[in-house]
């Protein structure tokens, strides 16, 4: 690996992302040093390092190739607008970014903001979509707390982003227009070279095989040998399951990889067709 380009990552250094990008990076064999103070973290398992910065400065940081790639929410991307790529989406940081407007303010239509105040920390995104609209509104940006601001006076609504909803619900706000969708993704230097391409390229294949065994669980049981074909009609796993003999004749073993929400229902079935001892162990890695 000595001779590979190293990588430089920006990962938020504190906040809703940084736990959940270090440890994305453990699941693909990548361990960070432990040193939160400093603004680049070795790694060892890769050819990267971490650079810790604050979400809002990491889209330019990988525009300017200050970072080769980075993780950030899409609606930091959007909203500072750099020409950075999206080389994949990481499936965390789910939240939305929404519209929420007082209890009983008779909300009636996106012709209601017409004329309002609308607060946010997300102008150019709430511009945008004003703009698609044909609606005129003013909009007063504003970095922190936004979902108290109708409550003092300071708007007439607020455009924020919005996870459970319980922070609305909390302020007597409710949730109106959804107007766009976010997660945590990777995005990358658009003037990155091919050798740092290459790499790249290594570490989503890493990040694949990670997501690819979330959520799956590795089955083993075992099974009359007279009704392996009624198992195989009940697993569609991967390929088909593995049937391996067991020294008594009447019996084998059966292996396969079970979505885990499928998982109770297929065990049922499996059980009613004579399944034993069936084994449920967790899976860490599903390299195609
Ligand atoms: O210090 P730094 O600038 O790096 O961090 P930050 O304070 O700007 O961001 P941070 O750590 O709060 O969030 C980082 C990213 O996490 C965001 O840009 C989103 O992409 C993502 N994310 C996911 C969220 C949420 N879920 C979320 N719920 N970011 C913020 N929230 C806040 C939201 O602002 C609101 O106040 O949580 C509240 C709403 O949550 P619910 O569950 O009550 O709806
Ligand atoms: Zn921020």
């Amino acid at each position: 690996m000595d001779n590979k380009a190293l990588l430089r990552m920006a990962v938020q250094a504190k906040g809703r992302l940084n736990e959940e990008s270090i440890e994305l990076l453990g699941e693909a064999g990548i361990t960070v040093e432990e040193s939160k103070r400093k603004l680049v973290a070795r790694c060892g398992g890769f050819p990267v390092e971490v650079l810790y910065l604050r979400d809002d400065d990491i889209p330019q940081a990988v525009a300017m190739g200050v970072a080769d790639i980075g993780i950030v929410g899409l609606n930091e991307v959007e909203e500072k607008g750099y020409t950075v790529d999206i080389l994949h989406k990481l499936g965390f940081g789910a939240c939305r970014l929404s519209l929420a407007v007082p209890k009983g303010a008779g909300y009636d239509g996106t012709g209601w903001f017409a004329g309002k105040r609308i607060a946010t920390s997300y102008p150019s995104i709430l511009r945008r979509y004003f703009e698609g609209a044909g609606i005129r509104a003013e909009i007063h940006e504003i970095a922190g707390s936004v979902e108290i601001a109708p409550s003092v006076g300071m708007a007439d609504a607020i455009f924020d982003i919005v996870s459970s909803g319980g922070t609305l619900v909390r302020n007597g706000l409710t949730e109106v227009e959804t107007v766009m969708d976010s997660e945590a993704v990777l995005v990358g230097d658009p003037a990155m070279d091919e050798q740092k391409r290459a790499v790249v390229r290594q570490l989503l294949f890493r990040f694949e095989a990670v997501e690819r065994s979330r959520g799956m669980k590795y089955v083993l049981m075992n099974l009359p040998r007279e009704r392996v074909d009624e198992a195989v009609a009940l697993l569609p796993g991967m390929k088909s399951p593995t049937v391996l003999p067991l020294a008594d004749k009447g019996w084998c073993s059966l292996h396969a990889v079970i979505r885990e929400s499928d998982l109770w229902e297929r065990i049922e079935g499996l059980k009613a067709i004579g399944a034993e001892d069936i084994l449920v162990l967790t899976m860490e890695k599903i390299i195609p």
